[in-house]
């Protein structure tokens, strides 16, 4: 009998912190064995000059998510996940938006009635809090956290979806108590609000003017004000989709005076300025929110990338077809700004940009790429070790990347189901050429292989990252790392 099921050799093997030339074994799905000239498996992979890092953990993505009247993302949870594993990602963690007056058991239910049978690659849910009623807040939120649903997404933008600072207070109140994860999207709904109906009034509807509507301070103010309540109720926080300067300012502060907030920059903020909204209407592809800044701001971002300030980089992943009713033309029409549906595609082109751009130019490393993209993510959402890391006991998830391929982005080239991608035209160095979920190859030399519906929930565990400064005031007021617990953890996620 084989040893192994497969084995992937002559590879180099990045993790967030080392790199080797080694060969993985695998069997059942997990990493069983790492080193040099490991037994035949029955399936063999040779790496010989490619790059094998943990497969990415795109933690912030949208899929299928329930929209206002006549408008309908163009990915579900088949198109969404396949696109993501072509881009070598192979964990998503969309999520699942409560519907004000909905339960949020009921918002959680029916996402996972849009997942089915579909994923190719597995996906654990966030869920979005809009209506923080007394039933939330003590019965639905607890339970859900404690059955593996660890993370929560509050507004401080969009009417619909908002939620004033007592709201978010007693939102951080319950992420302290019950070990959960508040990532928060900063940006003043009020100045947003007042700087759009003057913009209207005034004639300037055009996409361009979404990028006025909302200028670094709003982002600055909501994200100064996140920390502060963070601070007041002492639990983590992580600020999402952060755009520029004057939001890293506030973000490096909090880092100056010992607060932990999290961090999280996506490509668009890298890679796109407001100038590509300057585009007649064809601008309304790039409206995301916050917008995309300028080049002084992209390098901004990059030095956070390098030097730290960001934990995670993700897609935010939000897709609207161009030439659709249901999309980036409601009701067939050219829109003024402020009633053109938020998003850009990124899931299959995050990863290939940042390597491209990132590590093959020298501003980040390797390992800190595979941080950013894989390790990071799951530790924050409670999904290590299980996922982001090659070790022993790890889920085979596994990108082979081809570092030399080059590749011209193009949306007929691309898996979604987006009619076109921001990053048209874009010359990259470096590209997944096979990713395997669970040990089973799920994009290989150009073809999608996995069946639909062998990606698998994930419930996530109450992450350590989430844990307040002050837990244990008998121990002197500090946290006492539970050192037996995560020792636990490990041994069964081994075992199961
Ligand atoms: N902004 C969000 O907050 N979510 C989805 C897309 C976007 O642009
Ligand atoms: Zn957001
Ligand atoms: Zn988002």
């Amino acid at each position: 009998m084989d040893h192994f099921d497969t084995v992937v050799r002559n590879g180099l093997i990045a993790t967030a912190c080392d790199t080797m030339a080694a060969d993985i074994g695998i069997r059942d799905g997990r990493v069983v064995a790492l080193g040099q000239g490991l037994a035949r498996g029955r399936h063999e992979m040779d790496a010989s000059g490619k790059l094998v890092l943990p497969g990415g953990v795109d933690a912030h993505c949208h899929l299928d998510q329930p929209m206002g009247e006549g408008l309908k993302m163009a990915d579900d949870f088949l198109s969404g996940t396949r696109s993501a594993a072509c881009g070598g990602t192979t964990t998503v963690i969309p999520f699942a938006a409560q519907i004000k007056g909905q339960s949020l058991r009921a918002a959680v239910e029916d996402y996972h009635r849009r997942a089915g049978e579909k994923a190719l690659v597995d996906y654990a849910f966030h869920m979005i809090v809009t209506d923080p009623t007394e039933a939330v807040l003590k019965e639905e939120l607890p339970a859900l956290i404690a059955e593996g649903y660890t993370s929560f997404k509050i507004y401080m933008t969009y009417e619909d979806m908002k939620l004033d600072d007592r709201q978010i207070l007693r939102l951080l109140a319950v992420a302290r108590q019950h070990g959960a994860l508040a990532m928060v999207h900063a940006e003043n709904a009020d100045c947003i609000a007042w700087l759009s109906e003057a913009l209207e009034a005034a004639g300037h509807t055009a996409p361009k003017y979404h990028a006025e509507s909302r200028p670094m301070v709003v982002e600055r103010e909501a994200t100064h004000r996140a920390i502060a309540l963070s601070e007041l109720v002492d639990v983590p926080i992580l600020i999402v989709h952060v755009s520029g300067r004057e939001a890293i300012d506030q973000i490096r502060w909090a880092h100056a005076h010992g607060l932990r907030i999290y961090a999280e920059t996506c490509p668009q903020y890298l890679f796109l300025t407001a100038s590509n909204l300057d585009e007649g209407y064809e601008g309304a592809k790039c409206v995301c929110s916050p917008p995309p800044r300028d080049k002084a701001n992209q390098r901004i971002v990059w030095d956070g990338l390098s030097n730290g300030l960001f934990t995670i980089f993700s897609s935010d992943h939000a897709p609207f077809r161009f030439d659709d009713p249901q999309g980036k033309k409601p009701g067939g029409k050219e829109v003024a700004f402020p009633y053109i549906p938020n998003g850009i595609p990124g899931l299959e082109t995050r990863l290939p940009l940042l390597f491209s751009e990132g590590v093959r130019t020298g501003r980040i490393t390797l390992n800190q790429f595979v941080a950013l993209t894989a390790t990071n993510p799951a530790k924050l959402y409670g999904l290590n070790p299980r996922k982001g890391t090659i070790a022993i006991g790890s889920d085979a998830d596994i990108a082979i990347w081809d570092p030399h391929k080059e590749v011209i982005i193009e949306n007929h080239r691309l898996h979604h189901d987006v009619d076109y991608t921001p990053y048209e035209g874009m010359r990259v160095t470096g590209w997944p050429v096979t990713t395997l979920v669970r040990g089973e190859r799920v994009w290989d030399d150009g073809q999608v292989c996995a069946p639909r519906g062998h990606g698998r929930f994930l419930p996530c565990g109450k992450p350590d990252m989430a844990r307040p400064k002050v837990v244990d005031p008998a121990a002197g007021g500090h946290y006492v790392a539970n050192l037996p617990d995560a020792l636990g953890k490990l041994a069964q996620s081994n075992r199961a």
